[in-house]
């Protein structure tokens, strides 16, 4: 079985491609259809963020009228190279993808550009000496997220008029992260720690949880039972946040209150949870990239020139804040 994914799958993928989605662009296609073929690989469906940001590129794609040709890598490096050599074997017009971790990207993006496909990473980030190897990033700024959420807790810990928090000893912090390797993880722990240093703010514990809601949990059922005197939970994403509320509650801790927490993605559910009080800070990462991803896949379909870096536009959430105009979150 396993060898079909690791094998069959891709040119199964290639082959529907071929008699499904190779359709030659019709009128019924509408004015919009621009007819390139984007490759794009996804790693998986982790949290209902990710959910949201496959529908989104789907919506985008099938709305301007792109042939998509889309592989979810099921949490594996080593499936999104087998897709993206599926891509340059199928010779689409332009390939992106979202790099689950940050390295190990060096040998498939040289055979994309041997194969002269413009590449478009998104949402994570990849680390090589070569960046010409890649058109262009679209996604969140890490760092800045990790940098929000510390600022939130320098301002409710630190009154107005002191440097010092009234307690006497340092703001107790556990960290839960997100996959290891990835590029949001090590930069919302980077951007996180550069505004805590010099402060009384100390991460007694960090361990990733992998974005998944079900590790939120577990880990924080285990981290609740043996550490003590912990004042905030800082977490890269709401999944894991919404599973260690879970935890909290078994033990008749009260999230928000005797820990205060800050989280990251802004879905419906932490939204709801800080209308509640049971969350102190939602810093957002916003999913719906489809439009933009698109809109920068075009011009590279066209082989025109696209900025090296788009970021999208996010929010903080605070306890207190209005959050009576905010639409729905779809996700
Ligand atoms: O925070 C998390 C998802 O890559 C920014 O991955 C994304 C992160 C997001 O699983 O919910």
């Amino acid at each position: 079985m396993k060898l079909f994914f690791r094998y069959a799958l891709p040119c199964f993928a290639v082959f529907c491609l071929l008699f499904c989605g190779c359709r030659k662009m019709t009128e019924k296609d509408g004015p919009k259809a621009e007819g390139f073929i984007l490759g794009f690989s996804q790693i998986g469906a982790e949290s209902a963020w990710r959910n949201c940001n496959t529908r989104s590129v789907q919506e985008a794609a099938a709305a301007a009228g792109v042939q998509l040709l889309f592989f979810n890598a099921e949490q594996k490096q080593e499936n999104q190279i087998k897709a993206i050599r599926s891509f340059i074997a199928y010779q689409v017009d332009v390939i992106a993808f979202v790099p689950i971790v940050y390295t190990g990207w060096e040998h498939v993006l040289e055979e994309a550009r041997e194969a002269e496909i413009p590449v478009l990473i998104c949402d994570r980030e990849i680390n090589i000496s070569d960046e010409s190897l890649y058109a262009g990033y679209i996604g969140t700024n890490s760092v800045q997220e990790g940098q929000s959420a510390a600022e939130f807790l320098l301002r409710k810990f630190t009154p107005d008029d002191s440097d010092e928090p009234p307690e006497t000893r340092p703001v107790r912090i556990v960290e839960l992260s997100g996959t290891e390797g990835s590029s949001v993880a090590i930069k919302r722990a980077q951007g996180f720690r550069e505004i805590i240093a010099g402060h009384p703010f100390e991460i007694i514990y960090s361990v990733s949880g992998d974005f998944l809601r079900s590790k939120g949990y577990e880990l924080m059922c285990t981290i609740l039972d043996t550490l003590d005197d912990i004042d905030v939970l800082y977490s890269h994403n709401d999944g894991m946040t919404l599973g260690a509320i879970d935890a909290m509650k078994e033990r008749d801790i009260q999230p928000g209150i005797d820990i205060v927490i800050v989280t990251i993605d802004a879905e419906q559910a932490a939204i709801d949870a800080l209308k509640r009080g049971e969350i102190n800070c939602v810093v957002e990462c916003n999913p719906k990239q489809g439009p933009d991803i698109i809109r920068l896949a075009g011009y590279l379909a066209r082989r025109e020139s696209i900025p090296r870096i788009v970021y999208m536009n996010e929010e903080v959430f605070f306890e207190g804040g209005d959050l009576s105009g905010l639409p729905p979150r779809g996700y």
